[in-house]
């Protein structure tokens, strides 16, 4: 075979093998073969020396053509294989334009909220401050100011959140040992807060997350919701007190709702008061609801203890005051019959979007 032939077979060799190619490897491969380093056609232009020279400009031009048409071939075979796997990609990516767009399900303002901004509510109506303080408080703020014996039970490791400190010799950035430190178990360290920094008169509210280390059942929550409330002025008498929650509760629970102070004890007011509100269901007869007594507990309040005005240096002859808590997951599971106080916190869209 003469090396026009040669050429001639390896350009049609090469097409077909361009032809059948139907992947980048397999192209490659095609080039390979042909134009590589040990390509059939490299080898060809390697032996031109050899061609006696009357014939070799003749030669050389053909090998050149051939290597010409190989190479446009091989590229015109990349162009197609590369746009055949674009438009591959492209047809698999495609976007049906005419389909429905997923809608979101807006959220709603959480229940507890809901409640406890109704109650600031009332209490901004009467002109009352909406004050806030730490999660983290010390013991003097959260037990000591309010009167609350060393040895009262709500102080046990086992009835409140103590803050582990992991500083050198147990001081933290506070200054203060780590037995000093815990969760709040109610929200009253913030009035402490206020009236250590401002005489009376003082209106305030303080809602908030408070902590308790009780295992969650229908009536418990490790972590739940107060609103308290303290009122410090000349002359404030127990019918103050009386008439400030016998308000806020029509305010809540509607106008019909009557209510009943029940004596208690609590270590930061004297006198005390547990204020149940008659039942909403069978107005006070007695049924299932109120367990057969007409009455709901609602909230606890009382006069201040003198001593805790001595704490924050408030005059007791001439300053009184009352203070009052409420517990809002307590006020959501009365106003809408809820069963389980569990079923707040789980974030279900299906209970909170009925409220
Ligand atoms: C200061 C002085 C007195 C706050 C009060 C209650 C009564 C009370 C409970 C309601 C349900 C806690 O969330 S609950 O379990 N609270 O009964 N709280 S008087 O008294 C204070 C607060 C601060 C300086």
């Amino acid at each position: 075979m003469s090396m026009q032939d040669d050429l001639a077979a390896i350009e049609a060799q090469v097409k077909e093998g361009l032809a059948a190619a139907q992947t980048m490897e397999a192209l490659e491969q095609v080039r390979v073969a042909a134009t590589g380093k040990k390509g059939q056609l490299t080898a060809i232009m390697r032996m031109m020396g050899k061609v006696p020279p009357e014939e070799r400009p003749a030669m050389g031009k053909l090998a050149n053509t051939v290597r010409a048409n190989v190479d446009a071939a091989i590229n015109k075979r990349k162009e197609e294989l590369s746009r055949a796997v674009l438009d591959a990609k492209i047809a698999g990516e495609a976007a049906d334009i005419t389909l429905p767009g997923r809608s979101l399900s807006l959220g709603t303002q959480h229940l507890i909220n809901q409640i406890r901004e109704e109650i600031e509510d009332v209490f901004c109506g009467l002109g009352y401050t909406v004050e806030d303080g730490p999660y983290i408080e010390d013991v003097y703020h959260n037990f000591t100011a309010l009167n609350a014996p060393v040895d009262h039970p709500s102080r046990a490791a086992s009835d409140s959140f103590y803050v582990v400190d992991n500083a050198p010799e147990g001081k933290g950035d506070l200054g203060l040992s780590s037995s000093d430190l815990l969760l709040r178990t109610q929200t009253s360290g913030v009035q402490v807060h206020v009236m250590e920094k401002q005489q009376p008169p003082i209106y305030m509210i303080c809602p908030g997350t408070v902590f308790r280390p009780d295992t969650a059942d229908a009536n418990h929550l490790p972590q739940f919701t107060q609103v308290e409330g303290l009122v410090v002025d000349e002359g404030i008498t127990f019918g103050d007190l009386k008439g400030t929650l016998d308000y806020f509760t029509r305010e809540i629970f509607g106008k019909d709702r009557a209510t009943r102070y029940r004596p208690h004890f609590f270590p930061f007011t004297e006198p005390s008061c547990e204020v149940d509100v008659s039942c909403g269901v069978c107005h006070g007869e007695g049924c299932r609801f109120c367990k057969g007594t007409g009455w709901l507990e609602i909230l606890g309040c009382g006069m201040v203890d003198p001593n805790v005005f001595k704490y924050v240096g408030i005059d007791s002859e001439k300053y009184t005051g009352f203070a009052f808590g409420i517990g809002v997951e307590r006020v959501a599971a009365l106003r809408y019959d809820l069963p389980d106080l569990r079923m707040l916190m789980t974030g279900d869209e299906r209970f909170l979007h009925q409220f």
